[in-house]
Order: C-alpha cells, then structure tokens, then sequence
C-alpha cells in the first residue's frame, strides 16, 4: 500500500530516502575487488583464470575463453524463431531513435583565413557486461550495444560470466548475434572488468566498459575508472507517476508495480491532485499485485520507497518532481505533451497512458539504460553521445597570430610561463630570422 506522505512535512524527507537507496559498499568487498585488480595487473591470464576457476566452477583457458562459432549455433538453437524476431524488431526501434543522436564534426571558415572546428571520433573497443543469472536482460544488450555500434564503435565485446556447464545464457547469445556482436567472453566479475581495463596476455585492453553488474563489478568498475572510461554506475530503479484526477488508477498501479518488481530497493512514488485517486490506486495494488510472481519484491519495496504525495495543483507536481529527478517520469494528466516545458530533472518521459515505462524498457526505443537516485539532475540516458569522444582542431595563418601576440605573451608571463610566451615570440623574433638566412 502506498503511504500517504505530507508534502510540508514527509517531501525532504522522501527525497533524501530516495537519495540515499543506494547499496553502500562496504570495506570487505572494496578490499577484496583491490587486490583482485592488482593480481590480474601483474599475473595477467593465470590470475584470470584462476579466478574463474574459484568464482564460476569452471576451467576456462586462452582456449575456451571465447564463446566459439559452433557453441554460438548450439546455444541459438534453443532460442525460437518468434523470440528472434522481437529481438530484431526492438533492435530497429532503439536504431531509430539513437540515429538522431549522431552529431556529425563541424569546421568553421573564417574570413580572416582562421580555420577551427571539432572532430567527433567513436572510440575503438568497448566491453560491454552482462550479469549472470536471472538479471542477465537480452533488451539491456540491445541498450547498450546499438547506440556503440551507431556511433561506429569498431570493437565491442562482450563479456559475461561462464556458468558451471561452461556455456552462456542462450538468450544473451541472441542478443549478441542480432546486434552482429561476435566476440563474447566467458569471464564475469571484478576479474574480469580487471583483465579488459588492463589487458592480459590474451585479452586485449579496450577503452570502455558499460553495462550493469553486482556489487563486486560496479566497484570494480569504479576502481579502473580513469585507467578506462565507465558509464554510470546503475543504482535501483524508480519511477515517479504524476497524475490528474482523470488518471486510470488501474494503470497507474501497475505502473508503479512494474518497476517495484526490479529491486527490494526500487522506488515508486505518485503525485497527484486527486486524493480520491490514492485510494483507488492503492485497492488496484492490492488487487493486482496478488497475480505478480515478485509480489514480495513489490511489497517490500513500495512499503520502504513508495509513497503518495497529494498536491493542490499540477505545476506543484512537477516542481516536486524535479526536485526528486526521477530515472523515469510517467505524466498521466490531461495534454501530457504541455507539460514538457515544466520538466527540468528526469531520465526518461512517458506521455500519456499508452506509453507505459515498460515500453521503453523494450520496444518504443529510447533507451532504458538511465540516471537513477537523483543524478537525473545531472546525467543523461545513455546514447550515441557516451560513445564518442571530441577533439578540438584550429588553423591560425601568421598575420592573425601577429593580432594575438603581445596579448598572449602578457597572459603567459602573468602565469610566470615565459616557455609560453617564448613560443609566441620567436615567430616574429626578425632578428633570428635574419641570422637563419645568413
Ligand atoms: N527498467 C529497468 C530496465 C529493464 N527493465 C530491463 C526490464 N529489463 C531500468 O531502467
Ligand atoms: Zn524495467
């Protein structure tokens, strides 16, 4: 059941529990991931392998490391025809959308013979992870590998961990070979985000790693950040539901649910003008969450993070809400689409009530790989962008460097850079220029 919150009173603190759901990573496994890292830097493949050895029960070597072309087939043929085809159609939508992130490098002329511009270059490989066991998703494969592959990422790998038979999770393979993703890694874990950030003898180092994982892989992947480039580390998930009084409580209860049913940590709040629509929302909780497989999931959470704000009005909503910046926003209100302008913190907006949050988690094609516990007010979904990196290049003929001359030779001297202001003032040092031509 959703508790009733009051705004004066309950909304910091609910902002700051909504903050704080973050799993805190204690001592042990920060000292543990450390000198993981550091055994793989210097043993390489045997640390490697013996890790997985220890970890996943299975003997893996520079043989059997790799998913090979024959167990890809085998593993593809306990997957069904239908299942690839969603695969695909999922694919195209999430293509779709990333296709308008490309931003292509521009060059500016100037008159004065000035040239200057900015190059946008993908990165060459990148390692994307995949947990193991039950949240090893297919569509967070598609999330992550389409906007690398558009931004046209040369290399990208997966890496995911082997399970004891020595096979991966076929679905993940689908996945794999729907984005034309050959090279998948049987090494999972800290061990693994080691070995790819710092290369062994047979694992090439590469220049980013995505994707999500437990506690050991996020640490992990914030140690060797700087080393390589990361994405955001994932904390639970959350939605926040803003409705008017019109709102179909049905929906609005299974929304709230499908995302309650990710984590015990996961969050779901409703904010609404309508404190009738509370109680409706919660007797469709009750009702409908009895037919849910993660009904103690969804119970706990919504009972830890859930809750319902009544507001006198919508525009009070949104500024709630901003203050909240959900991972994702639902806006089930009269005219959804108005009410953008009035949206500042949020991973992802879902209009009106046939765009439900689980759509984007699959199919409508934004991407589902979003800012959570806040951080909405300063990151973005992922995309095309996190996958290129931009170099700045400039072109100065000598009569305008003359222009800039004694003002970039005072600014170096007032940094006491005289080496600076040196590279400036031999260019017009005739004096020099006279001796050369002796
Ligand atoms: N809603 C999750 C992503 C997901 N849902 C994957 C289903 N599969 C975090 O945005
Ligand atoms: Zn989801």
């Amino acid at each position: 059941m959703l508790n009733k919150l009051d705004v004066h009173q309950d909304f910091a603190e609910v902002a700051k529990k909504f903050q704080n759901r973050k799993a805190s990573v204690s001592k042990e496994v920060t000292d543990a991931v450390e000198k993981i890292i550091e055994n793989i830097r210097e043993n390489g493949d045997g640390a490697l392998f013996d890790y997985v050895k220890t970890f996943d029960g299975f003997e893996i070597s520079k043989d059997n490391l790799k998913v090979s072309p024959e167990e890809f087939e085998e593993g593809l043929k306990n997957v069904d025809a239908n299942y690839l085809r969603i695969l695909h159609r999922a694919k195209a939508q999430i293509e779709a959308f990333h296709t308008h992130q490309l931003s292509p490098s521009w060059g500016i002329y100037k008159e004065d013979g000035v040239i200057m511009g900015q190059l946008v270059r993908p990165l060459e490989n990148v390692a994307l992870y995949v947990p193991g066991g039950t949240a090893a998703y297919p569509s967070t494969v598609l999330m992550n590998a389409v906007p690398a592959l558009l931004a046209g990422v040369k290399n990208v790998v997966i890496l995911t961990p082997v399970r004891a038979d020595g096979k991966v999770n076929p679905i993940i393979l689908a996945a794999a070979k729907v984005c034309g993703i050959e090279t998948i890694y049987k090494i999972g874990g800290a061990q693994g985000i080691a070995a790819l950030a710092y290369g062994t003898q047979t694992l090439p180092k590469v220049d980013k790693i995505v994707g999500p994982g437990n506690i050991y892989v996020a640490t992990a992947k914030k140690c060797v950040y700087g080393q390589v480039d990361i994405d955001m580390i994932a904390g639970p998930s959350e939605v926040l539901v803003i409705a008017d009084e019109n709102a179909n409580p049905k929906y609005i209860a299974a929304d709230l649910m499908a995302q309650a049913e990710h984590d015990l940590l996961a969050s779901a709040i409703l904010i609404t003008t309508s404190n009738q629509l509370v109680d409706e929302v919660n007797v469709e909780l009750a009702r409908q969450v009895q037919t849910l497989a993660r009904k103690s999931i969804i119970e706990s959470a919504i009972e830890n993070y859930g809750g319902a704000l009544v507001v006198s009005n919508l525009k009070d909503a949104f500024e709630l809400s901003n203050q909240i910046a959900p991972e994702h926003l639902e806006v089930l209100t009269e005219n959804p689409l108005e009410k953008l302008p009035l949206i500042k913190n949020a991973g992802s907006i879902f209009l009106g009530e046939y765009t439900p949050e689980p759509l984007g988690d699959y199919m409508s094609g934004t991407n589902h790989v979003l800012p959570t516990g806040g951080t909405a007010k300063f990151y973005s979904a992922l995309g095309v962008y996190d996958f290129v990196k931009h170099s700045a290049y400039s072109y100065y003929p000598r009569d305008v460097l003359e222009t800039f001359k004694d003002d970039v030779i005072t600014f170096a001297n007032s940094e006491g850079l005289s080496g600076h202001a040196n590279s400036i003032a031999v260019r017009f040092d005739e004096k020099d220029d006279e001796k050369l031509e002796e």
